[in-house]
């Protein structure tokens, strides 16, 4: 009796142990962004700037790279030396884990060089460190146009 029960006991255990969801892991860990909008410059000619929000996942990234077609795109941030405002030009931006950074009016910023014909939406290309990519559509805005509204969904 006490020998049938044993071998019931080890038999069910390995249904307690559930295989990790496999998908569910790999979304935790991707970034998202969304908001990503490019205000065009009011000189034709000049580069655009470019703007969004970027949320790490379940693990520390780095932002590397970002593209668009028929773009050349750089990422810049911000800083004061000697009271004047200046752009510096990043190789790259942590992400850290589930922390939301962005690129946004007076702070880091995308800059975009040679956009020729105007598009109604632009696609930025995300590449990370951790070999991860998104594409996020950017709405495209006039010259001293604000910022618009935050969209109601982000992509993956
Ligand atoms: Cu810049």
């Amino acid at each position: 009796m006490l020998r049938a029960f044993v071998a019931l006991a080890l038999l069910s255990a390995p249904a307690l142990a559930a295989p990790p969801p496999v998908k569910e892991a790999w979304d935790r860990n991707a970034p998202t962004a969304g908001h990503a909008w490019v205000r065009l410059n009011a000189v034709p000619g000049r580069p655009a700037a470019g703007y969004l929000t970027i949320t790490g996942g379940g693990q520390p990234d780095r932002l590397v790279a970002v593209t668009a077609p028929g773009v050349r795109v750089e990422m810049h941030t911000m800083a004061m030396a000697g009271g004047v405002m200046s752009m510096q030009k990043l190789d790259g931006l942590a992400v850290p884990a589930g922390a939301t950074i962005s690129f946004a009016p007076g702070g880091n910023h995308l800059m975009l060089f040679g956009l020729g014909q105007v598009p109604a939406s632009l696609p930025l290309t995300l590449k990370f460190a951790s070999g991860k990519s998104l594409v996020v559509p950017a709405q495209i805005r006039n010259a001293g146009d604000d910022a618009p509204p935050p969209a109601d969904h982000s992509v993956h």
